[in-house]
C-alpha cells in the first residue's frame, strides 16, 4: 500500500517535470487580482518559475503543489554513475545557489592581539622580524617608485598598498624550491625572495640589466634565479601555467610545488577555470592564490560574479579551499603553510582566497576616487591596515620599537634613492635586442622590421631617445 503510494506520487512529479520541460502544457492565464495561495495550482507554477530568475531563490516541488511528503530518499535506488554513486530522490529539488557566505579565517584581531583558541602556525622571533622588515621595505618601495612615476621617471607603477601581508606572509611560508608564477601585484614575495632593490630599479627603469632588456612596462619583474616567473600583462594566463609547473614537479618527483597567485578579477577569465578544472583532475601540487581586494580597476566584485567569491569556486571544481583575512598576517601565513604541505604530500590543488581591499589607486593610469567613495578608502586604509596591525603583534612579543623602525625606514629610503640613481644612469639595452630572444634564430620579416626601424630611427632622431644604442 505504502509502495503503491510512493510510486503514484513518482508518477505525478514525473509528469510535472515532463509539463515543466518538455513545454506540453499550457498554463491558464493568471488573473491579476489572484494571490499565490489562491491561484489553481498551473498558474501558480508558472509564477514561481518566472519568479525563480530572481538570484538566491531555490524553487523546489512544493512551490507546484505536488505532495512530496512521501518521497524521500530510497536507498535500493542507486545508480552506479562514473565518478561515484549517486542517490536516486523522488523529490524534485534543485540545488540552491550559494548564499550562505563562508567564513573566514583569521588569528590577530583588529588590535593585533591573537584571538584565543586560534589554530595557527608559530612564528618565532626571527621569522617575524623578517616579515615585518620586508613588509616596510615594500611600503617604502611602492612610495618612491609611486614618486617617480609622478616625477615622470618612470612611466608606470602598481602599488602593493594595503595588501603587504598577502605578499609577504604568503611568500614566507613558502620554500626557494617553490615556483612563483605572479599576476602583478605581488612584488613582495620577490623580495622576500631576495630580489634587490637595484634589480627591482633595473627593471622599472628598463636599462641594460633589467632582466626583460627594456622590453616590458616597469612592475613586470621577473627571476630564474628566484623561481619566479615574469609578471605578464594579460591577466590570468599565469594560472594555466602554474598547473603545467605543479605536473612537472609532480612527474619529477620534486619534494615542491607551484604558486599562482591572482586578483578578483582574474577569476573572470576563462584561463581560471581551465586551471583549477585541469588542476583537479590531474592532481598537481600547486597553491591557487586569490587576492579578492574588491576591485578589478572599476569593476567591483558585486559586478563580477554572483558567487561567494572564489573559494566556492574551488569547491565547485573540487579543490579544498579556504577563505582568509588577506589582512591578517599570521592567518595568511598559517593558511598557505597548510596549503603548501597538503599541496605537496597529497599531491593535489588547494585554493586560498584572501579577503583584502586595494587600498591605493589601480596604477598610476588610474583615478580611484572616481568610482568609489573615498570613506571606503580611508576606512581601509586606516582601521583595517594589515602592516600595522601585524606591527602591533611584534611590538607586543618586545620584538620591535620605534627606534628600529625609524632606523629600517630611513635605510631602506637611502638605499632605494641610490639604486634609483644608479639604474637611471645605466645605458639603455640596444635597439637590436628588441628582436631577439623569441627565435632561436630572427626570422626574415623581424629582420625586415628591424631595418625599417632603424631608418626611421636615422630619418626622424628627435622622435626616438637618444641613450638607446643603435
Ligand atoms: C586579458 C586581459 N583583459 C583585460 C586586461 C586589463 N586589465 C588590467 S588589470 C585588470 C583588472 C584585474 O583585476 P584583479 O585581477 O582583481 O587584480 P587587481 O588589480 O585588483 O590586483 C584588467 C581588467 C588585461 N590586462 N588582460
Ligand atoms: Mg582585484
Amino acid at each position: 500500500m505504502a509502495m503503491a503510494v510512493w510510486l503514484g506520487r513518482t508518477r505525478m512529479a514525473h509528469q510535472l517535470i515532463r509539463r515543466q520541460y518538455l513545454h506540453v502544457w499550457k498554463p491558464k492565464p493568471l488573473a491579476g487580482d489572484q494571490t499565490p495561495a489562491a491561484a489553481p495550482a498551473a498558474s501558480w507554477s508558472l509564477r514561481r518559475r518566472l519568479a525563480s530568475t530572481t538570484a538566491g531563490e531555490s524553487v523546489s516541488p512544493q512551490q507546484y503543489d505536488v505532495d512530496c511528503s512521501a518521497t524521500s530518499s530510497n536507498p535500493d535506488q542507486i545508480l552506479d554513475f562514473p565518478g561515484g554513486k549517486v542517490m536516486f530522490v523522488s523529490e524534485m529539488a534543485f540545488q540552491s545557489e550559494s548564499r550562505e557566505r563562508i567564513n573566514c579565517y583569521r588569528v590577530l584581531d583588529d588590535n593585533g592581539r591573537i584571538i584565543s583558541g586560534s589554530c595557527f602556525q608559530e612564528v618565532g622571533k626571527e621569522l617575524a622580524q623578517k616579515m615585518y622588515s620586508t613588509m616596510v621595505t615594500l611600503q617604502v618601495m611602492d612610495t618612491i617608485f609611486y614618486e617617480a612615476q609622478r616625477q615622470g621617471r618612470i612611466s608606470f607603477y602598481l602599488t602593493t598598498i594595503g595588501e603587504e601581508a598577502i605578499n609577504i606572509a604568503s611568500a614566507a611560508a613558502l620554500t626557494s624550491d617553490d615556483v612563483v608564477l605572479p599576476q602583478y601585484r605581488e612584488p613582495g614575495v620577490l623580495l622576500w625572495r631576495g630580489f634587490t632593490l637595484q634589480e627591482f630599479a633595473n627593471q622599472c627603469f628598463g636599462n641594460r640589466s633589467d632582466y626583460g632588456k627594456g622590453r616590458q612596462m616597469p612592475i613586470h619583474y621577473g627571476s630564474n634565479r628566484l623561481n619566479y616567473f615574469t609578471v605578464s600583462s594579460p591577466i590570468a594566463t599565469q594560472i594555466p601555467h602554474a598547473v603545467g609547473a605543479a605536473y612537472s614537479l609532480k612527474m619529477d618527483g620534486k619534494n615542491a610545488c607551484s604558486v599562482t597567485y591572482f586578483g578578483d578579477g582574474g577569476t573572470s577569465e576563462g584561463d581560471f577555470h581551465a586551471a583549477l578544472n585541469f588542476a583537479a583532475v590531474m592532481d598537481v601540487p600547486v597553491v591557487f592564490f586569490c587576492r579578492n581586494n574588491g576591485w578589478a580597476i572599476s569593476t567591483p566584485t558585486t559586478e563580477q560574479f554572483r558567487s561567494d567569491g572564489a573559494v566556492i569556486r574551488g569547491q565547485a571544481y573540487g579543490i579544498r579551499s579556504i577563505r582568509v583575512d588577506g589582512n591578517d598576517a599570521l592567518a595568511v601565513y598559517s593558511a598557505v603553510h597548510a596549503a603548501r604541505e597538503m599541496a605537496i604530500s597529497e599531491c593535489r590543488p588547494i585554493l586560498v582566497e584572501a579577503l583584502t581591499y586595494r587600498v591605493g589607486h589601480h596604477s598610476t593610469s588610474d583615478d580611484s576616487t572616481k568610482y568609489r567613495p573615498i570613506d571606503e578608502i580611508e576606512h581601509w586604509r586606516t582601521s583595517r591596515d594589515p602592516v600595522s596591525r601585524y606591527r602591533k603583534w611584534v611590538e607586543g612579543n618586545g620584538w620591535w620599537s620605534d627606534a628600529d623602525e625609524a632606523e629600517l625606514r630611513s635605510k631602506v629610503r637611502k638605499e632605494l634613492l641610490q639604486a634609483i640613481q644608479v639604474a637611471e644612469r645605466a645605458q639603455k639595452p640596444p635597439l637590436a635586442e628588441l628582436f631577439t630572444d623569441v627565435y632561436d634564430t630572427v626570422p626574415s620579416n623581424l629582420r625586415e622590421q628591424e631595418k625599417l626601424l632603424r631608418e626611421t630611427v636615422k630619418k626622424h632622431p628627435g622622435d626616438y631617445p637618444s641613450d638607446v644604442p643603435v
